[in-house]
């Protein structure tokens, strides 16, 4: 399939949620595809074939009904979910790594450490003045969940196998690695979550993940757990995570993403002390990484070529 309209011209919409973000990108996209017309939301909506965007108003594909392709300026579709009425045939591509990988490392990582290596103890003893050794679980026996094994769950959990730690894997299709112990499916995901000293989720928002981790499923996690939500806050139900916390079945939790965004002043998330926020930063997307893709890929889509992290509308990821 190819992009092009009557003139067979490329014309690329840019849509920023920030419209002071738009013109780098704009910028950054017409500088790798010269022969293309990119413009920045709502100008040149209506002659628009392909979009790179985040998070469109209400009337972004009304006012854009000739595009062909709509490329997510993140590795998440999900942002799309409230378009009812898109235009039929719309190709939906995301982001792939893109640097963002190296950055999921990092946090996910990080938070492994810090709940196995029991810093926040330290800092609290610390405080209280006191010198004081604290045992910790060996680390054959901390296993480390992640719930989604794509682009991103692929290098954390190499990461954490380098590190030393048993990784386990929970994943819609079944799968089989070497060194990451993996599960699919609804009779496997008990034994899965009980293997998890530290869950990670890093899955899409989708029909089948939203509401995922219930009460019912945060029992399944052994007794101490730790959970790391850096894919989208409504995989989890909020209400029954703060019960698991707060009656002491659960450690805790590092929250990157949440239900609403930004959370609400008045969320108990805010006070929580075992709770760990930052505002959806766990990995950003990078733009001088992300142009470079989305050109190379815009350019292969207008000669009628295939190109990776196409979303597949029948599961919405
Ligand atoms: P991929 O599409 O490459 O991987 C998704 C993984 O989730 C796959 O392993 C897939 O299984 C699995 N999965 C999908 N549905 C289910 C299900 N019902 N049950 C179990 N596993 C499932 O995505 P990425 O790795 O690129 O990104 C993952 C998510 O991370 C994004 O969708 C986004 O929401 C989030 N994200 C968050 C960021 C942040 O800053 N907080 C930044 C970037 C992304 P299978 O292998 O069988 O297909
Ligand atoms: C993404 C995100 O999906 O930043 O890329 O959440």
């Amino acid at each position: 399939m190819s992009t092009n309209g009557p003139s067979d011209e490329l014309r690329i919409l840019v849509m920023h949620p920030d419209p002071a973000a738009a013109p780098e990108w704009v910028q950054a996209l017409q500088a790798r595809l010269p022969e293309a017309r990119v413009s920045a939301w709502p100008e040149g909506a209506a002659e628009a074939t392909c979009a790179v965007g985040w998070g469109p108003p209400g009337d972004f594909f009304a006012r854009a009904a000739r595009l062909k392709a709509f490329f997510s300026m993140g590795a998440g579709v999900d942002h799309l979910h409230g378009h009812t009425a898109l235009p039929p045939g719309l190709r939906v591509i995301r982001i792939e790594d893109a640097g963002m990988g190296a950055q999921m490392v990092q946090y996910c990582c990080h938070e492994v450490l810090q709940h196995h290596r029991r810093f926040a103890d330290y800092e609290a003893l610390q405080r209280e003045g006191r010198w004081k050794t604290l045992e910790i679980t060996p680390q054959k026996d901390f296993g480390v969940g992640l719930l989604g094994l794509g682009v991103l769950g692929e290098q954390v959990a190499r990461a954490l196998v380098s590190l030393g730690y048993p990784v386990s894997a929970f994943t819609r299709s079944p799968r089989t690695l070497d060194d990451i112990a993996c599960f699919s499916g609804e009779d496997e995901i008990e034994t899965f979550l009980g293997r998890a000293r530290v869950l990670i989720l890093l899955a899409p928002l989708t029909e089948a993940t939203r509401g995922l981790l219930d009460a019912r499923r945060l029992a399944m996690l052994p007794q101490g757990a730790w959970l790391v939500n850096v894919a989208r806050g409504a995989i989890l139900v909020e209400q029954d995570l703060l019960s698991a916390i707060d009656r002491g079945h659960l450690a805790g939790a590092t929250l990157d993403v949440f239900g609403k965004e930004p959370l609400p002043q008045d969320h108990p998330f805010w006070g929580h002390p075992r709770i760990r926020m930052t505002p959806h930063v766990a990995a950003r997307t990078l733009l001088r990484e992300s142009a470079d893709q989305i050109a190379g890929k815009l350019a292969r889509l207008h000669r009628g070529e295939a190109v990776g992290g196409e979303v597949d509308p029948t599961l919405g990821y």
